[in-house]
């Protein structure tokens, strides 16, 4: 038998269609009724307004988080400065800070929009199948970010069977690239929602409710999941200059307000919780922060001890040797860099998971050092190697504007007195304007390699 099966096709696409549009009643129940979702105080302006800000923090987070990659795995074409001392303390604060403060935000965005799953049919079209796939890049990397981050900045690093830097960094594209794609469907949607209308122009009857649950032919904006209640809702007839019924201290608009103030004041106690760990001034109100700046010995915390390092015995050892590598290679003693000129800094260990401290230290500068080995430190770069035998952290590099920088020292004391153990001794790297990480403490080796 032949068919024609331009209509066949085409009849069978009708009959999906039509199936999609009416889903069985049995179906229409949980989150799946009609009217499931009846909080008026969804609405694309809400949506919106959420979206602006979160927008703002990941973009904030995201470059931040590849400026202190950058700074970590420096491509050719990269440079970054030793001055100011403090840039790196102000990005990475920045960073967690932000991310932080993004808790609440996010809790309080997909609230606004999670309705939208219940919509039927769930994926309306190609274009709307491809506007979701970045939408899940975004909301589960977005999530796994602040997930993991928190969990990063606490150390407890067992719900995290992969290495935590490795897979932040890279779900951070995902992340953005979801974002980049969810901004440039959603723009427009955004714009209309905040553009501020005369206010002489009278509200629309408000929408009976934010979302039917299996709605499928509401005429909404084009497939957006930007809020339940599109242009039709409670507040879309202008922003705050309202209808009749909108400026009352019950109406939408008032407790848009009310919603967004909670979020704002959720994300301020967050902070204000938080940022002690880098601000020294509120570490005593930091009831939240991991660390305090001012804890640990000599003041200053320790992320990995001597012990934890197994570093006690070379580090205490009276053999000990600082090998310098160059053209005119020398082995000091600690009386030997004890003899040599001295120069004190203070500048601030920053660790790259958003606490730091400053400090006041004291040795040999590194420029010193670099010309006592036969390189000139203006053209000149260095690698430092700690005693710990093994960690990632046992070693790091000194671009050329640290290695040239006079702040740069070999520090042999702290806020005057000798290193603590835990802090590097016999000798440790500190340089301004550097993740904590790249501050390698009880050093065993530096090779300084000329330029030119
Ligand atoms: C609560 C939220 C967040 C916290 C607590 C947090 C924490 C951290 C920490 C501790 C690091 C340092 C990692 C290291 O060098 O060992 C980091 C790096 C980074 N973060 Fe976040 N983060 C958060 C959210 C985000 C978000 C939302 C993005 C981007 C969309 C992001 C992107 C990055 C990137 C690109 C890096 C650099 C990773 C690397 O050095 O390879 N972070 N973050
Ligand atoms: N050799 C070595 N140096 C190291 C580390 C390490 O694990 N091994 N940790 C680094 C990290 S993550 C930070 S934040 C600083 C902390 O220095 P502090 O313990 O003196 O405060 O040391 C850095 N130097
Ligand atoms: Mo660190």
């Amino acid at each position: 038998m032949v068919r024609d099966a331009g209509t066949s096709v085409t009849g069978r696409a009708r009959a999906a269609v039509a199936w999609l549009q009416a889903p069985p009643d049995t179906l229409r129940r949980g989150p799946f009724r009609p009217g499931a979702f009846g909080s008026a105080l969804r609405s694309t302006r809400l949506t919106s307004q959420l979206g602006v800000a979160l927008g703002i923090a990941f973009a904030i987070c995201f470059l931040t988080g590849v400026t202190s990659h950058l700074i970590q795995h420096p491509p050719g074409w990269f440079w970054w400065p030793s001055r100011p001392v403090s840039l790196y303390r102000v990005t990475q604060g920045l960073h967690v800070a932000t991310g932080l403060a993004m808790i609440p935000l996010l809790g309080a965005k997909l609230w606004s929009v999670y309705p939208r799953l219940f919509s039927w049919p769930p994926v309306p079209g190609p274009a709307r199948a491809i506007e979701l796939l970045g939408i899940v890049a975004l909301v589960g990397g977005g999530l796994f970010q602040v997930v993991s981050g928190v969990l990063n900045i606490n150390r407890w690093y067992a719900p995290m069977p992969f290495f935590f830097t490795a897979a932040h960094y890279w779900v951070a594209w995902l992340t953005i690239g979801g974002l980049l794609a969810h901004i440039g469907v959603q723009l427009p949607v955004v714009r209309e929602a905040l553009r501020r209308t005369p206010p002489e122009t009278p509200a629309p009857a408000p929408a009976k409710s934010a979302n039917d649950g299996l709605v499928a032919d509401r005429p909404d904006a084009g497939g957006s999941d930007a809020g339940g209640s599109d242009a039709g809702g409670p507040d879309a007839g202008g922003p705050d200059a309202g209808g009749p019924d909108a400026g009352g201290p019950d109406g939408p608009v008032a407790t848009r307000r009310r919603l967004l103030g909670a979020v704002g004041a959720a994300a301020g106690v967050i902070t204000v919780a938080t940022v002690g760990q880098t601000v020294a001034p509120l570490s005593g109100i930091s009831l939240l922060a991991p660390r305090r700046p001012d804890t640990g010995p000599q003041g200053l915390p320790v992320n990995k001890s001597a012990a934890g390092a197994r570093v006690r015995r070379a580090a205490l050892d009276p053999g000990y040797r600082l090998r310098i590598s160059g053209p005119r290679p020398v082995a000091l003693s600690l009386a030997d860099l004890a003899a040599l000129p001295q120069h004190t800094a203070t500048l601030p260990i920053t660790c790259v998971e958003g606490w730091s401290a400053s400090a006041t230290w004291s040795g040999v500068r590194l420029r010193d050092l670099a010309k006592m080995a036969g390189v000139d430190p203006e053209h000149a770069v260095a690698e430092v190697e700690s005693l710990e035998a093994a960690g990632r952290y046992r070693t790091s590099s000194v671009a050329a504007p640290h290695l040239r920088d006079p702040l740069t020292l070999i520090a042999l004391r702290l806020d005057g007195s000798d290193l603590h153990l835990d802090h590097g001794y016999p000798a440790r790297l500190i340089a301004p304007n550097r993740p904590g990480v790249m501050q390698t403490k009880w050093l065993s080796r530096i090779t300084l390699r000329s330029m030119s």
